[in-house]
């Protein structure tokens, strides 16, 4: 059975840390103030900018703050998480202290009688093949296992470089046509997630490139949402970002966080 719901808000790629108050304190209000209009919230990953492991929590303030305002958030309202690229290393603790119910990537949920396809977005982006070789390493759980024994400030050097490297900080750069179609999703992979999830609309974040699409391939046709990212603390170098999806019985829409 699919979860199901008369109505649900989406985000994704908040990217939290420290050094973005304004825009982990947008995501507090947020819970606050946002959610008691629906029935569940959905995270799409990437809540956090990296997340080296649960046993940081500990030696973090922040990350202790966020994990207390999203537990009295799904004390309140049913609050999903499914794993970005930047977070997959989220594990049970962390689920289990917040309260929040982990689902896999990609996955179906019913909302407002209408069934939505769930994912974060970056196994779709199949073009991108150097990222996809990078995705089945660090997804494989032995990997994972020796990652998580290296002591901690090891693996915050790591994830930091890792993060440096990143070829999205590229794309803000050099943002040619072809390099932009690189990290984007492709449409083949959607095609397939939407078959065998037997869906027709996607809901996704990761591209940070938030725009509702009509899309097909062949006789197959589906709707794509892609959530955006936020940021709410660089306007002198990028446009402020924050928004969300909100579906309900009267439809879907975008819901622009930066002002309210
Ligand atoms: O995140 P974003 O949007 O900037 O870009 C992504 C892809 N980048 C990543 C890297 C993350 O940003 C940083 C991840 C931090 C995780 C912390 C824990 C690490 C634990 C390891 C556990 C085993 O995902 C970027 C895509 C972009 O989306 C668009 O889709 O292009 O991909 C890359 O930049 C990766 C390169 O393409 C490939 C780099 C190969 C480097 C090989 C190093 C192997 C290290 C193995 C780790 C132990
Ligand atoms: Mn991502």
């Amino acid at each position: 059975m699919i979860p199901q719901y008369a109505s649900a808000l989406l985000i994704s790629d908040l990217h939290l840390t420290p050094s973005m108050p304004l825009t982990a304190q947008r995501f507090f209000d947020f819970c606050e103030k946002e959610t008691p209009k629906v029935e569940a919230v959905f995270i799409l990953g990437d809540l956090f900018e990296y997340w080296v492991g649960d046993d940081a929590v500990i030696s973090s303030p922040f990350q202790q703050e966020v994990q207390r305002i999203i537990a009295s958030l799904a004390a309140k309202i049913k609050t999903y998480y499914l794993h970005g690229n930047r977070d997959f290393l989220i594990g049970q603790s962390f689920i289990q202290k917040t309260g929040m119910t982990l689902l896999p990537d990609p996955c179906s949920v019913e909302i407002a009688q209408q069934k939505w396809v769930l994912a974060h977005g970056d196994a779709l982006c199949t073009a991108d093949v150097g990222y996809q070789v990078f995705r089945i390493w660090v997804r494989k759980t032995w990997l994972q296992k020796l990652f998580l024994t290296l002591p901690l400030n090891w693996r915050k050097g790591i994830a930091q470089h890792l993060r440096s490297n990143s070829h999205t900080q590229d794309q803000q750069v050099c943002s040619s046509e072809s390099n932009l179609r690189k990290m984007d999703v492709t449409r083949e992979a959607c095609a397939a997630v939407l078959r065998d999830q037997s869906g027709n609309q996607l809901i996704h974040g990761h591209t940070h490139l938030p725009r509702q699409h009509e899309e097909s391939l062949g006789t197959q046709a589906w709707q794509r949402w892609v959530l955006s990212d936020w940021d709410l603390d660089h306007p002198e170098s990028l446009r402020p970002r924050a928004s969300g999806l909100l579906i309900e019985g009267n439809g879907v829409r975008y819901l622009d966080l930066i002002k309210n």
